[in-house]
């Protein structure tokens, strides 16, 4: 049978490869994917870099952010970049660095939620981090009359976060990890890519 074009698939993307595969080593909080991987060794080194060079971004702009939360955005990078299995959520976009994105990816309500537990007391100057920074010394910087505030004020609920701050990469679902029916952002390789049957799930159910 034709293989589904949905499964197992790289977005057309910064840094992603043409076609997943497996990777010997990837670093730290990547290494659950290097099994069958759309990111390379050196860009899973750069995701856990304060200063990192795949976007020059900084998580840093309103001040240090602390290890519980940079973990998340270590953790998202690494879904972001190497997962093979977002293959249903991905969408055309006409962008200067890019041209698939994903839309809608349903997270799986706990790690949204510990995602915005750990970062609610950290600050940030903006809602959408795609867009709008002040890039004038070659990293973001908050932009002119932005004002740095907590998380939990910039992003109410965890909902807010999880969708707002990559332009709706994410959806925000109450269904639970293990279920089958969100993608996990964080899991154990122990048992194999939970996230396999959520994209089968999801690209029968749009076909
Ligand atoms: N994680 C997830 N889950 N989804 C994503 O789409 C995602 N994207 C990034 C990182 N993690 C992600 C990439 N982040 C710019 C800012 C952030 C960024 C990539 C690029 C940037 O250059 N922004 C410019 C506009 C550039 C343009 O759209 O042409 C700016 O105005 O700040």
């Amino acid at each position: 049978p034709a293989k589904d074009p949905l499964l197992s698939t790289c977005m057309d993307a910064k840094h992603h490869k043409t076609k997943p595969g497996p990777e010997g080593m990837l670093h730290d909080q990547c290494a659950p994917w290097k099994d069958n991987a759309c990111c390379t060794a050196n860009t899973t080194s750069e995701a856990h870099k304060d200063q990192s060079n795949l976007y020059n971004f900084n998580w840093n702009h309103c001040g240090l952010m602390p290890p519980k939360c940079k973990r998340h955005f270590i953790q998202d990078t690494c879904l972001y970049e190497c997962s093979p299995n977002l293959g249903p959520w991905i969408d055309q976009t006409d962008s200067s660095w890019r041209r698939e994105r994903i839309l809608h990816v349903p997270l799986c309500k706990e790690d949204c939620e510990e995602w915005w537990e750990d970062c609610k007391d950290f600050v940030t100057c903006k809602e959408n981090w795609h867009k709008g920074w002040n890039w004038a010394t070659g990293t973001n910087r908050c932009p002119w009359g932005s004002m740095c505030r907590p998380f939990s004020h910039v992003f109410p609920q965890p909902k807010d976060l999880c969708e707002k701050i990559w332009s709706n990469s994410y959806k925000y679902t109450t269904e639970h990890r293990g279920s089958g029916r969100c993608i996990q952002m964080w899991f154990d390789p122990a048992q194999g890519n939970p996230n396999v049957v959520v994209a089968k799930y999801y690209a029968w159910k749009k076909r």
